[in-house]
């Protein structure tokens, strides 16, 4: 594959994080780099242990497979391996590679001149995993509160700690992070359909300018975001999904142990309903 002209400017050593010169070499259009290597050597020992957790499973089916953490009673201790051992090293395995992979988007954006949008972008989403499977659990004294590894488990694991607290949907920040994450499809949706309606026109027809776009808008709802603007916005909407997820989870025990639906009393012990 050509290297485009710009490439060969940066395809020169230097911006890596730690190391050095170590690792810091293309393999084929792939950047390698310290966090590459650590990242697959994490990838490929966690995916072998979910690959063995699968075969010591009794369940011969794809969809009921579990590896499962540890029992409360282990509280914050390591287990034996059949016991929530193997979900803890996976655990290890996947904060290793997720962290790893955004490090090497770092890198990346380093040697490019980027900012570091994208790996802050992937970043919130590491959050709300490491909540998920970290941070709460370490509030709550034991690493069984994380979420069990398979496909129908952790759907059960959801649900069950959504009814602990009697009605999830009325945890005030879960419907903060359902509102984001709704808005963020709504948001690529409306700017997805309007690049490709003037950039893919029909044969023959000319390909329209971002004039174009601004214009819809505007006749359209009387104001246009703009280029850059619309991806402001979409960045914004996306990094608030994730992290009001992460925070109606970390509530969710911690700082609040109750039901949901009562958390909204505040509203009528107001001073003035009386
Ligand atoms: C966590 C993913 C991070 C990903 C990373 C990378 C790989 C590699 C490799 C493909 C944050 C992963 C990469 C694995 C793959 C290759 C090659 C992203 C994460 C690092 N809920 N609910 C959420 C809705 C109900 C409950 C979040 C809607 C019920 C609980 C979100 C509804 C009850 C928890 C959300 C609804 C309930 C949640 C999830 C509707 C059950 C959580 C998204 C319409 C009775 C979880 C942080 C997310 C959470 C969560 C949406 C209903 C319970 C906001 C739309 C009423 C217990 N729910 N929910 O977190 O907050 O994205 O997690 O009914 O723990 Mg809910």
């Amino acid at each position: 594959m050509a290297l485009l002209s710009f490439e060969r400017k940066y395809r020169v050593r230097g911006g890596t994080l730690v190391g050095g010169d170590l690792f810091d070499f293309w393999f084929g259009p792939f950047y390698v780099g310290f966090f590459g290597v650590v990242g697959a050597f994490f990838t490929v020992l966690g995916t072998l242990l979910v690959i063995y957790g699968c075969v010591i499973d009794p369940h011969r089916s794809i969809w009921q497979f579990n590896i499962a953490p540890p029992d409360l009673k282990y509280g914050l201790m390591f287990a034996p391996l059949a016991e929530g051992g193997l979900w803890q090293i996976i655990t290890i395995c996947a904060v290793g590679s997720f962290v790893s992979w955004a490090l090497r988007e770092v890198e990346i954006s380093r040697k490019l001149g980027m900012g570091l949008h994208v790996p802050f972008a992937f970043g919130t989403a590491i959050f709300a995993y490491v909540t998920l499977v970290v941070i709460r659990p370490l509030l709550l004294g034991a690493w069984g509160h994380g979420f069990p590894y398979g496909i129908f488990s952790h759907l059960d694991w959801v649900s069950n700690v959504g009814y602990q607290y009697l009605h999830f949907h009325y945890n005030p920040a879960h419907m903060i992070a359902i509102v984001f994450f709704f808005t963020t499809t709504l948001a690529l949706a409306m700017h997805g359909s309007l690049i490709l309606s003037v950039t893919n026109p029909k044969k023959g027809e000319p390909v329209k300018t971002s004039e174009h776009e601004n214009v819809f808008f505007r006749d359209f709802v009387g104001y246009s975001i703009g280029a850059i603007g619309i991806h402001r916005l979409g960045l914004f909407l996306a990094l608030n999904a994730g992290i009001w997820a992460a925070i109606c989870i970390l509530v969710s025990g911690p700082f609040w142990a109750r039901s949901w639906v009562e958390w909204w009393n505040w509203w009528l012990n107001l001073p003035f309903w009386r």
